[in-house]
């Protein structure tokens, strides 16, 4: 198995060029994944375990990644406490049945029924982990964005349902978070022992929160998540948009790596973190760029992290579905030819 990802997850990179993968590598911007969603539905595919597999590998059939993630989404979690989920072509996630009230809270199914609900992802990974010759990341979000979809029951611009909940109710918003940090533990330690090789957490929209907020409503939530995991000896990377903000804070999690927003200035962060893996942070709209253009911005942030030991190359944030294909072949083998 290729080893450079989980080197430099343990800052032991010896060789020139960093481990690459990026956010939404399996996505739109695939023709073979294109191909795909015209004959299933987007949960068809996270959800059936050899649909799962199958889509896991398809940036693969374009470009030598360094890792692979599983192909799912952190919105099951709706669906495995049965709140309707669904994906809209135009306007995203739906969720038919919000949580809305402390009774809401109450009555979501058990842990136990929660997890049987998610178990084609356990067996997604047994299935793909075979067909791989790079390590497989397994993923889920973080409480207070799941939160946050669960109660907006859609995508917001600004999380006002939540954050007044929030903030008028901490108390049932806090039992909210726990309930949610049991189902992801569950569902981490299910995929640790179908086999990942690390996992990501994502906490999307902790940029909404203010300092003292981020503290109580994400960072405690994933400091639990991280001390479930810690025993199972699997590296975590965290990301958030706002990690560039918080990057301290995250710091004190003492995850394998943080995963940066593009706003991070990489070396200022490599100096204010001197023991943490940093991964990022190209902005994904440099993949618009033409190529000489592109190829600047790509050399400048890997002569900026040159020899870091700790240093994955990835985006800032997903890559887009209108992202030329073209355009990921050069990043990396750019990355790759370092
Ligand atoms: O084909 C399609 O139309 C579906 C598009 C799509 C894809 C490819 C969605 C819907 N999810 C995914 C896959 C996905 N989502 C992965 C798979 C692995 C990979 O990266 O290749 C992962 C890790 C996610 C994680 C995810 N889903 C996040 C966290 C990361 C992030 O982008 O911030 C979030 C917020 C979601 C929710 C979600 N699912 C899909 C969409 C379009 C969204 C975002 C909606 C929003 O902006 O609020």
């Amino acid at each position: 198995m290729s080893a450079l990802f989980l080197q430099a997850l343990k800052g032991e990179n010896a060789s020139a060029a960093p481990p690459v993968w990026l956010m939404r590598q399996a996505g739109r911007y695939l023709p073979n994944y294109r191909e795909l969603r015209a004959r299933y539905d987007f949960l068809s595919l996270c959800c059936t375990a050899e649909l799962a597999a199958k889509v896991t590998l398809t940036p693969f059939d374009y470009f030598p990644l360094d890792a692979a993630i599983l192909f799912s989404d952190i919105l099951l979690i709706a669906q495995a406490w049965q709140r309707g989920l669904y994906f809209a072509e135009a306007s995203g996630p739906i969720i038919d049945k919000p949580i809305a009230t402390q009774s809401d809270i109450e009555q979501l199914p058990s842990l136990e029924v929660a997890l049987g609900a998610v178990e084609s992802v356990f067996h997604a990974i047994t299935l793909v982990k075979p067909q791989l010759s790079v390590p497989l990341l397994g993923f889920a979000g973080a409480p207070f964005t799941l939160a946050s979809y669960l109660i907006e029951g859609k995508s917001s611009p600004n999380l006002n349902k939540t954050k007044q909940w929030m903030m008028s109710a901490p108390h049932s918003f806090h039992q909210l978070l726990e309930k949610i940090a049991d189902f992801v533990i569950g569902f981490l330690k299910g995929q640790i022992a179908a086999g990942v090789d690390a996992i990501q957490l994502f906490d999307t929209w902790a940029l909404h929160l203010a300092p003292a907020q981020f503290n109580e409503f994400c960072l405690a939530y994933l400091e639990k998540i991280m001390a479930a995991l810690r025993s199972a000896n699997v590296p975590v990377i965290v990301f958030c948009k706002g990690s560039s903000v918080y990057a301290e804070q995250l710091a004190t999690l003492k995850p394998a790596a943080i995963s940066m927003d593009h706003l991070a200035d990489m070396p200022k962060m490599r100096k204010l973190l001197p023991q943490t893996g940093l991964q990022g942070n190209l902005d994904p709209s440099v993949l618009f760029a033409e190529k000489k253009l592109l190829a600047r911005q790509v050399q400048a942030l890997l002569d900026v992290m040159r020899g870091d030991p700790a240093y994955i190359f990835n985006l800032g944030h997903g890559v887009l579905p209108q992202t030329p294909l073209a355009a990921v072949q050069q990043l990396v083998e750019l990355v790759h030819g370092y």
